[in-house]
Formats: structure tokens, C-alpha cells, sequence
């Protein structure tokens, strides 16, 4: 039979693509139709995503799909980063460019927001950790500087809401995306609105909520007339990228077996957790400051952001406005050559969350700290990616306390777990077996459970079996650890230090 195909568009804070998922009814090969590079455009003293230059690539990505797999295609999805958001006015106007969650308009503004709401109390409700980005305090920001498209707003469409509204017409909040804003509350399955009333905030603008696997309608004519994609259905993936990574991690569950593996989303971010089949809201939760998001099939994806290849991603950057342009493999492999465990830095410090330059924000923290101060662009590079790997090790050790039993595997998914250097370091500092791959998991989650809703896949744990015998991954096991005791010393003091 000929196989069916799904059209994922997985747009990361670095980059976004257009993949074909073929399924041929035992096995699904991806094959990617179009990728562009994606970022923040800095106008005005605020950061913003470019969304009509995004949406223009996706029309290019899907046209290059259609041309190639024409009426093999039966559906398309959308996922996309988390937290961010577009607002729409009367007549379905946009009101203004979606602000990137890096611009700095909502610095300090957590603090202020506590004084309404205590900071236990928005826990309690959300199950969220506390991230200055979170949409709530973006809300608040625009709340606080008078915003008159905050006036206007009839809507509301978290990113992967408003590409779906692009192709279909339909507005709609799919709910994993909308569990990053911390105004979703997870016992109750529905929008925080006690809490966003509290803030004075608007609620009329929400909803209604949509899930993973839901059909929100055939693409728009005129955008089928425009990419060729007749009679194509939107069917909603976990559109929070994490939430379609996370579906895709190749592990073996037992069902009802307490999982002995976490995962590593690494891309920009690194979100490292466990799924669990119910939200954990409890103070311990609370203050190691772990999250609670929305997977797909009604799970729980219990982590933590980490600060991840993002500090390399702005290392490269400066050296290339500075004419050094390096592959990431070439980075890796000057990494791979300087001294191991020189200096050591938090990769979550508030230093690194959008400095200018990212070498000297790395090497200004190693002064102050008084250790050595890496000098060759390898030794910049080797210092994020083994404070990385210690960052690592610290949550492995809260996750596996909060699980209550120990990790085995960790995971690597996404972008990052092409670097070979940081999957073996991972492996060593953390003393677990590292499975690397597949390094498209988000892309991956986004076909199949477009396959689970058009009936030629069961379930999302036949999907998963799909995953784990179509692509093959990496394992590393841990080969040098005892340098990385020391090590971890050096960096808890570090963390502790800060705080
Ligand atoms: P996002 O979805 O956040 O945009 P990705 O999952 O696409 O991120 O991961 C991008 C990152 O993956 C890059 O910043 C880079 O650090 C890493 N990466 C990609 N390819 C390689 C490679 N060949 N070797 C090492 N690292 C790589
Ligand atoms: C990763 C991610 C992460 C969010 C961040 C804004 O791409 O979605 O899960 O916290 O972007």
C-alpha cells in the first residue's frame, strides 16, 4: 500500500523546517522539504519575532512538501516554541508583532506580581515554574506600560495557535502550549481565570481550548491555492514543541512501571524531566521551582528549563558578526581540544539569559568568580558545555528525588544530541548511560500523532513503538567520571554562591 504522508512544521527558537513523515504502516521516514533559519529582530529597544517572514517560509516549506508527496498528504501540524503569543483585535486584525520572550520588558516584573498574588498561590494554581517570561508577567508588562493592543485584544493565539489560524481560519488554544503561560491550571483543565481576574487581566480573550490529536479543519482555499495542498486537513500535534519532542523519546515504558529514564529536549533550551501520568503540585515542587506541562495523550511533563546550547548558538553568533564563521562540529571539535574542567560557570545566571556578547558575558563570569578565564574560542566553547553537563547532573539528582527511585537513561533528544562531545560529557558527569537521538523527536512527535488521529496508527503507545524501531540512536556510556566529583563541588558552590 502506498504510504501516508504527515507534514510536521516544527518551528525552534534557532531554526524552523518543514518535514514529510512517511508511514507505511510498520515503519515512518522523515524527510525534511524545507528549513530556514529563525530568530529574535531586535527594533526599537524590544526583541520580536518576524512572524509574517516565519509564516512566508512556511508557505515555501509546505508548497516544496506538496510538490514533492502531492495527494499522499493527508494532514498538517504546527508546534512551535513555548510561552510566547500574538494577540488579535476586531475583524481578526493582528495587533502588532509577537514580542520574542527575551526581551527584557518583563525583567523584575515576577517580583512585583507577587505582591498581588502571592508566588505560592500561582503555583498552587498553575503548577508552573517561575520564569520571568511566562506569559502571565508578558501580560502584566503590557498591562503595567498601558498597552493599548492589551485594550484591544479580542483574542488571544499562543504562537502555534496563530499559524494554525493562518492555515485554517479557526481560532483556537491548543492546551499544551498554553500550560508554558502559567495561566492554565492542570487539576482543573481549564484556564487559571481566578487568577488572571486577580491581576485585572482580561479572560473574555481566551479559549476555547483545543488538545493534541484534535481536527481544527481543512487548510484555507486561498492557502491551498498558494502551497498546493488540496483537501489537506490541520490536525493539532502537541503543538509546545517540548510536548512533541517528549512523545518521541525512543524509551520503552512498562505501563503502570515507575520509568527509570528522563528525557533531555536539547535544542536552544535543554528541558530536561520525566513524563508522569498526573501533575506533582506540592511544595517540594514548588521550590526547586520544577514545572508542570501539558503533554500529549492527557501526561504531565515534570521539568526544568535549563539554560542549553543557546550559550553556544550566541558564541557562534558574535564570531561570526566578527567574520569567524564556525560549523557546529568545528566548535565541538576545538572544544573537544582544550583543557578539560578549567572553569566553570551556571549556565542559568542571569548574565547569559540575552547578553550582547555572549564570549565575554562567559568569560566576565569566570573573572569574577575568580577562576581562569577561558581564552581561545574552544575554551569558551568547552566551559558552557561542561557547566551544561554539571547542570545536568544537579537535576538528574532533584528529578530522581522527586520520582523517588533512580534514573538509569537519560535520553538525548533534538539538535544537541548531535554533539558528541557534550552526549559523552553528560554521560561521564551524570555517571548514567546517555541514549542519543533521534535528533528530529520534535518534528517526529508532531507526524505520528497526526498519524495516531487519522486511524493508521492505534495509539500513542503504538506510535511510540513505531519511533523506537524506525531510527536508529547513539549510545554513550560513562567512561571518565571521577574528574567530574570535583567538578560538581566547584559548580555547587557556584550555584549556592548566587543565591
Ligand atoms: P531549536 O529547536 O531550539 O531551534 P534544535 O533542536 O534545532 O534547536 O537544535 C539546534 C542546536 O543543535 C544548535 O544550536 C547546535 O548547538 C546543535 N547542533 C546541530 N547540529 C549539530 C552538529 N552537527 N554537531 C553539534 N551540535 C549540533
Ligand atoms: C523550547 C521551548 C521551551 C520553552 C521555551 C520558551 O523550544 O519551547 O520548552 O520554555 O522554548
Amino acid at each position: 500500500a502506498e504510504s501516508s504522508v504527515y507534514l510536521a512544521v516544527d518551528l525552534g527558537a534557532s531554526s524552523g523546517r518543514v518535514v514529510a513523515g512517511s508511514f507505511d504502516g510498520t515503519q515512518v521516514t522523515l524527510e525534511e522539504a524545507y528549513r530556514f533559519e529563525n530568530g529574535g529582530v531586535l527594533a526599537g529597544g524590544h526583541l520580536y519575532w518576524d512572524l509574517l517572514n516565519q509564516w512566508g517560509n512556511v508557505v515555501k516549506g509546505l508548497r516544496a512538501a506538496a510538490a514533492k508527496h502531492g495527494n499522499r498528504i493527508r494532514s498538517v501540524g504546527v508546534d512551535t516554541w513555548g510561552v510566547d503569543f500574538g494577540l488579535l483585535g476586531r475583524n481578526d486584525e493582528l495587533l502588532g508583532n509577537p514580542y520574542h520572550y527575551r526581551d527584557t520588558r518583563t525583567v523584575g516584573l515576577m517580583e512585583q506580581a507577587f505582591k498581588t498574588v502571592p508566588r505560592a498561590e500561582i503555583f498552587a494554581q498553575t503548577g508552573l515554574q517561575f520564569m520571568e517570561f511566562n506569559t502571565l508577567y508578558q501580560l502584566i508588562a503590557m498591562q503595567q506600560s498601558n498597552s493599548p493592543l492589551l485594550e484591544m485584544a479580542e483574542r488571544l493565539l499562543m504562537i502555534p495557535d496563530l499559524f494554525h489560524w493562518l492555515l485554517t481560519g479557526e481560532k483556537a488554544n491548543e492546551y499544551t502550549d498554553v500550560s508554558t503561560s502559567q495561566f492554565y491550571n492542570p487539576q482543573t483543565g481549564d484556564f487559571a481565570r481566578p487568577l488572571l481576574e486577580k491581576f485585572n487581566l482580561p479572560t473574555q480573550m481566551l479559549g476555547p481550548l483545543v488538545k493534541p490529536g484534535d481536527k481544527l479543519g481543512p487548510i484555507k482555499r486561498a492557502v491551498a491555492e498558494e502551497t498546493g495542498l488540496n483537501e489537506v486537513q490541520v490536525v493539532l500535534p502537541g503543538t509546545h514543541d517540548t510536548a512533541s519532542a517528549v512523545m518521541a523519546v525512543p524509551a520503552a515504558s512498562v505501563p503502570g512501571a515507575k520509568p527509570d529514564w528522563c528525557y533531555i529536549s536539547s535544542g536552544t533550551w535543554s528541558l530536561m524531566g520525566v513524563e508522569t501520568p498526573q501533575p506533582i503540585i506540592n511544595d517540594r515542587m514548588y521550590q526547586l521551582n520544577f514545572t508542570n506541562e501539558g503533554g500529549v495523550g492527557g501526561t504531565t511533563r515534570v521539568l526544568k528549563n535549563i539554560a542549553g546550547l543557546w550559550l553556544v548558538q550566541q558564541c557562534r553568533q558574535l564570531w561570526k558578526q566578527q567574520g569567524h564563521e564556525f560549523g557546529w562540529e568545528e566548535l565541538t571539535r576545538r572544544a573537544g581540544e582544550t583543557q578539560p574542567l578549567l572553569s566553570l560557570v551556571d549556565p542559568d545566571a542571569p548574565a547569559f539569559v540575552a547578553p550582547r556578547d555572549m564570549p565575554a558575558a562567559i568569560r566576565e563570569y569566570c573573572q569574577q568568580t575568580g577562576q581562569p578565564v577561558p581564552q581561545s574560542e574552544g575554551a569558551v566553547i568547552r566551559c558552557a558545555l561542561e557547566s551544561l553537563a554539571l547542570r545536568y547532573r544537579m537535576v538528574l539528582g532533584l528529578l530522581e528525588e522527586l520520582v523517588g527511585g533512580e534514573l538509569k537513561t537519560i535520553h538525548i533528544v533534538g539538535g544537541g544530541s548531535l554533539n558528541r562531545l557534550l552526549c559523552q560529557m553528560t554521560a561521564d558527569c551524570c555517571n548514567r548511560r546517555v541514549v542519543a537521538g533521534p535528533v528530529e523527536a520534535t518534528a517526529i512527535g508532531n507526524v505520528m500523532l497526526q498519524a495516531v488521529t487519522d486511524g493508521t496508527v492505534g495509539s500513542i503507545a503504538q506510535a511510540r513503538e513505531v519511533i523506537r524501531h524506525s531510527f536508529s540512536v547513539q549510545q554513550y556510556l560513562p567512561q571518565n567520571t571521577w574528574p567530574w566529583n570535583g567538578a560538581y563541588e566547584r559548580f555547587m558552590q557556584l550555584v549556592q554562591r548566587a543565591k
